[in-house]
């Protein structure tokens, strides 16, 4: 939770048609279509450095990529499915090379698995559509789905070692708890410090704890997370629109792109950023672009974001809050007027306030606690400038406000 930035990575040989991974297969790409495309795969522009230099640059501190999506193309050489890259005439390795690069660049390698995959013949369903299906496969059989799946996350485990686990696809009526519970186990045996996500259990709640819940983290999809000091979470959510590239989709502008940041960070939660990289193996120029100014906004900021706690001020449109030992910093996105009054922080005293990196910000506290901050005429930064209250106590221990 301390890395609070990561970048997530939905890519296979779907980049071909430019539709969504996965939920395109049998709609806008007929499945015969689909299942073949691997067949012209073939990105020999990839460049695995290249893909870590641009997280790094974007201040990310950790990577996840897609294993295996729903259409069930495996992006490592696996013993125990043919439907994998190396009989791409790519064949090579994207996952391993990932792993190195990560290594290489300081950057934690963690890897995402699909729990449901439609392309195996002995899971039940074979066809994308929400709500699912319920025509299921007479001839499928799920332990011996199960024992692939088992056997598959020991080849990632033991040869990449990743640092943490993002499962998906958890929520089609064949999975069952007791198979999550059995493979959460599996893996904890394999690697007991290996960080698992909440879509192993058998749920459709991917954004708060339930009593079927398997996982060690919860995840908001393509939204921001309440603020929460309980129960960690992180959301993920696309640069763009789709997971996997789509030929000039909308991309979120520099002020989108920090401010859901910040507010994830001033909610106590982590982003985890989508990136689809092209078919030929390359980044969309314009999204490395876009990632390296929030590099560069990190570079300046990025003391009140990583380590950091959420709270205790509920992010809203003006303002969030961060806090780390005795400093809260104040992300202040819209300049409303020319002060910001801040909700009551009881007995605990403001001792200085200023511009992260910058010049002093006169402000008054009341008796009650409410801190007014002045604001210069012009605030540094109008995506975020951050004001940093230092305080006589603690900051992490100030209960969140009602
Ligand atoms: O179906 C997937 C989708 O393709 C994508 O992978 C997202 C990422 O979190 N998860 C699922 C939708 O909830």
């Amino acid at each position: 939770m301390d890395q609070r930035f990561g970048m997530f990575i939905h890519w296979g040989p779907v980049t071909l048609r430019g539709t969504e991974i996965g939920w395109s297969r049998g709609h806008e790409v007929p499945v015969e279509d689909y299942d073949n495309l691997y067949k012209e795969f073939n990105p020999v522009l990839f460049d695995a450095d290249a893909w870590v230099k641009t997280a790094k640059d974007a201040g990310m501190k950790y990577l996840t990529i897609i294993s295996k999506h729903h259409d069930g193309f495996c992006l490592w050489p696996t013993k125990f499915s043919d439907y994998n890259i190396m009989n791409s005439p790519y064949k090579k390795d994207i996952v391993g090379e990932l792993a190195s690069s990560c290594k290489k660049y300081d950057i934690k390698f963690c890897v995402y698995f699909t729990v449901l995959d439609w392309h195996d013949p002995n899971y039940p369903i074979h066809s994308s559509s929400y709500p699912p299906s319920n025509d299921l496969d007479p001839k499928a059989n799920m332990n011996k789905f199960v024992r692939t799946m088992e056997n598959e996350l020991q080849e990632i485990v033991t040869r990449y070692h990743p640092y943490m686990l993002w499962f998906d696809g958890n929520w089609e009526s064949p999975w069952k708890n007791e198979y999550a519970v059995d493979i959460y186990k599996f893996l904890k045996r394999l690697d007991p410090n290996v960080i698992i996500n909440n879509r192993l259990g058998a749920s459709t709640e991917h954004s708060k704890l339930t009593s079927k819940t398997v996982g060690d983290f919860v995840t908001p999809e393509q939204k921001i997370g309440e603020l929460d000091m309980n129960t960690p979470w992180e959301t993920c959510m696309t640069i763009c629109n789709q997971w996997a590239w789509k030929p000039n989709d909308t991309m979120k502008t520099l002020k989108q792109c920090v401010q859901t940041l910040a507010k994830t960070a001033g909610g106590n939660g982590s982003l985890l950023f989508n990136v689809g990289p092209m078919s030929d193996g390359r980044m969309e120029v314009r999204q490395v672009k876009r990632l390296k100014e929030m590099g560069e906004w990190l570079k300046i900021y990025g003391e009140s974001i990583y380590g950091t706690k959420g709270g205790p001020f509920k992010p809203n449109e003006l303002f969030a809050a961060t806090r780390k030992g005795d400093k809260l910093y104040i992300h202040v996105f819209e300049k409303k007027s020319g002060t910001l009054t801040l909700p009551a922080i009881a007995c605990i005293k403001v001792k200085q306030a200023y511009l992260l990196k910058g010049d002093k910000i006169n402000y008054t506290q009341d008796a009650g606690g409410a801190v007014t901050l002045q604001f210069p005429e012009q605030l540094p930064d109008s995506n975020d400038s951050v004001i940093v209250l230092e305080l006589n106590a603690n900051a992490e221990t100030i209960p969140v406000a009602s």
